[in-house]
């Protein structure tokens, strides 16, 4: 029996093989799985930023493959969008609502995550090599090799020599095992606080290295400054936020990051190059959710959730194959993944394999929509602590508590607020540097581009219970169409579609949700 089982995914495999990719790929594939963080889905030179020398190595690395341009990330904070992405489950299947300790006590009585698979611990029990460096967050997944994820280890997320070093090592003794390899590298780039800001200080290094030992570099912090230095005017603006000065000198320093973000996932693939694996390795690349500003990460609005997502697997997909109309959610990765490597289908995931995306036949492909939640961040455990068990008005008692559900399609973002009731606000510690911001901003009297700075300020608190953006008109998501006589028959459309995934994941939020619409 155990000699049936150990070779079971290999001759799944070459069935799935035989039946629908080329006959060259006769054994299992390599995984090479990059992730960046906080990087919003247009600030990459493919998916169209303007910004010369942005993203060299990401450009290339979608030439060779396939760039799908809509897909969307489970829920826009690191920790939960992470375990969405190796589970295939969104964060009401597994209870993976916050950071910290998770699930929180007061999530589910009945514990129904205990049968989550996760990606990698599958490719592990069936003869993978895998490993992990750099930002990770998943309680699911087991490796082969120590996760290699402390700061000193990887220059806080931001060193590429650290992670060129880790990759090679790692590539040269999957060769010398034999074994096919899953490798999930992630930068901490281009998260907050970013390149050369004025944030960037010496304490905030300090605290975060801990008491890790590391030698610095010329400009005294743990990892390289990136390597280009752009100018303010050429930074391109994305769609939430004005084009102002103050906005361009701080996107500045953003996209440097995205620039040694870009680096790091340079050495990587070098480091492949050299090991002469490529030929045999499915690379992956997306990010966990949008940049960390107010109206990005945190939000469900494109800026938020959408996310560039590339593969290039040589000599099974086509080179510079862009794909601009099929829409895929993260929960859908770890199925591909296991479809590629001739695993079991993942029995627990919310999402489906879109392998078909891969050659070509989008026919085959259904999804329609991607959704996307926030619950909390969970940056206060004493609070989270203090919560028992769910009640239908938990965000009425903890402040921290802010459960929103989205439904992105390419050209509408439909959002649900569960928490908004025209008073209650986000807590402090989740309104951001925009936020902080608006008030300087909103002395600007010349600015006929951008509106009420502090009507955005108010709505950012604040948020409306419903909301509905058309994307093809207004991709900033600046005007809610909800109310909107015109947008009725498209806004039931997006109440049934969100009541039948909250229905299918058995939400803890969906009485709420069918509560709110029968007050409608
Ligand atoms: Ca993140």
């Amino acid at each position: 029996m155990q000699v049936i089982l150990s070779i079971l995914p290999g001759f799944l495999f070459l069935l799935f093989i035989c039946g629908r990719l080329s006959a060259s790929a006769d054994k299992q594939p390599n995984i090479l799985l990059l992730t960046a963080d906080d990087l919003g889905w247009d600030s990459l030179g493919c998916m169209g930023n303007q910004l010369e020398g942005l993203s060299p190595n990401l450009d290339r690395l979608a030439s060779e493959g396939l760039l799908i341009k809509h897909a969307y990330i489970a829920t826009p904070i690191c920790g939960p969008s992470r375990q969405a992405l190796y589970t295939g489950r969104f964060p009401q299947s597994t209870g993976m609502l916050g950071h910290g300790a998770q699930p929180p006590n007061w999530w589910k009585s009945d514990n129904t995550n205990t049968d989550t698979q996760s990606i990698t611990s599958l490719l592990l029990e069936s003869g993978y090599l895998t490993s992990m460096i750099g930002k990770h967050g998943s309680d699911w997944c087991r490796f082969s090799i120590p996760p290699h994820g402390r700061n000193e280890q990887t220059g806080m997320g931001r060193d590429p020599e650290k992670y060129l070093q880790f990759s090679r090592d790692f590539f040269t003794r999957a060769k010398k095992e034999g074994k096919p390899f899953f490798l999930s590298a992630n930068t901490h780039d281009p998260h907050r606080y970013w390149a050369r800001h004025s944030d960037e200080t010496s304490g905030w290094i300090k605290n975060m290295m801990g008491d890790g030992k590391w030698k610095p570099f010329a400009n005294g912090k743990p990892y390289p400054d990136p390597k280009t230095r752009f100018d303010p005017k050429d930074c391109p603006v994305p769609a939430p936020y004005p084009n102002e000065a103050k906005i361009k000198a701080n996107l500045t320093s953003y996209y440097g990051s995205v620039n040694r973000m870009d680096q790091v996932v340079g050495g990587i693939l070098d480091a492949l190059k050299e090991s002469g694996l490529a030929n045999d390795t499915v690379v992956i690349f997306l990010s966990d959710h949008g940049m960390a500003w107010d109206l990005s990460k945190w939000s469900l609005y494109p800026s938020g959730v959408r996310t560039p997502l590339i593969i290039r697997w040589p000599n099974q997909i086509k080179t510079g194959r862009i794909d601009e109309h099929s829409l895929v959610s993260v929960v859908d990765i770890a199925p591909t993944i296991a479809e590629l490597c001739g695993l079991p289908r993942m029995k627990t995931s919310d999402g489906k394999s879109f392998s078909s995306l891969l050659t070509g036949q989008h026919a085959n492909w259904k999804r329609q929509s991607a959704f996307s939640c926030f619950n909390y961040m969970n940056n206060d455990p004493k609070m989270d602590e203090s919560v028992r068990s769910y009640s239908s008005d938990l965000a009425k008692q903890f402040e921290q508590y802010r459960p929103s559900r989205a439904l992105n399609e390419k050209n509408f973002c439909y959002v649900w607020n569960g928490w908004s009731n025209g008073t209650a606000t986000l807590p402090k510690t989740m309104l951001g540097e925009f936020h902080g911001m608006l008030d300087d901003l909103a002395k600007n009297q010349s600015d006929s581009e951008y509106g009420d700075y502090l009507k955005t300020k108010n709505f950012i608190e604040c948020r409306v219970p419903e909301e509905l953006y058309d994307l093809a008109k207004d991709p900033a998501c600046r005007e809610n169409l909800s109310s909107e006589l015109h947008y009725q028959k498209t806004l039931q459309s997006f109440r049934q579609g969100m009541k039948k995934v909250l229905r299918k994941t058995q939400d803890h939020e969906l009485e709420n949700y069918l509560s709110f619409l029968n007050n409608q």
